[in-house]
């Protein structure tokens, strides 16, 4: 099983999307093991972001990602991080596929409603930024087994 983090941002949780938004990744099969409503503070945005200082969208990316609360969730299953990338779309809501997040909810990069880390190396360096080990749970549900093989 692999983990990702997952962000429903500003813009997702003002908008009343958090639901919809968790729906389609739940649907999926993908599991949650862990989950909390939190306001960024600009360090930890920093953080998070330091692979965009310096970009010409970073002040405007750490502003609006702090701007109000964020659902922030670890997310597993098996290939999760492709898995979810792939839920979400394009960066660009206006490049993504329809039938995914950020093509069906949203119009602009700025306004893209949702993170998930982008490889394993990043999913590593992103969970532990929001989330202790003994917070992210380990369990199985009735349905596992009607999802993977
Ligand atoms: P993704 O979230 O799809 O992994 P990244 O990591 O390239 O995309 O970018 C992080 C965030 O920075 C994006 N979710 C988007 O909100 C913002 N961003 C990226 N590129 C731009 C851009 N050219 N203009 C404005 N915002 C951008």
């Amino acid at each position: 099983m692999e983990r990702t983090l997952v962000i429903i941002k500003p813009d997702g949780v003002q908008r009343g999307l958090v639901g919809p938004i968790l729906t389609r990744l739940e649907r999926r099969g993908l599991r949650l093991a862990a989950m909390k409503l939190i306001q960024i503070s600009p360090e930890l945005a920093a953080r998070h972001y330091a692979v965009h200082q310096g970009k010409p969208f970073y002040q405007g990316l750490i502003e609006f990602i702090t701007s109000g609360p964020v659902v922030v969730a670890v997310i597993e299953g098996r290939n999760a991080i492709d898995i979810v990338r792939k839920t979400m779309g394009a960066t660009n809501p206006a490049d993504a596929a329809p039938g995914t997040i950020r093509a069906d909810f949203g119009l602009e990069i700025g306004r893209n409603l949702v993170h998930g880390s982008d490889g394993p190396d990043t999913a590593a360096y992103e969970i532990p930024l929001f989330f202790d080990e003994g917070d992210i749970l380990d369990y199985r549900r009735a349905i596992d087994d009607w999802i993977n093989e």
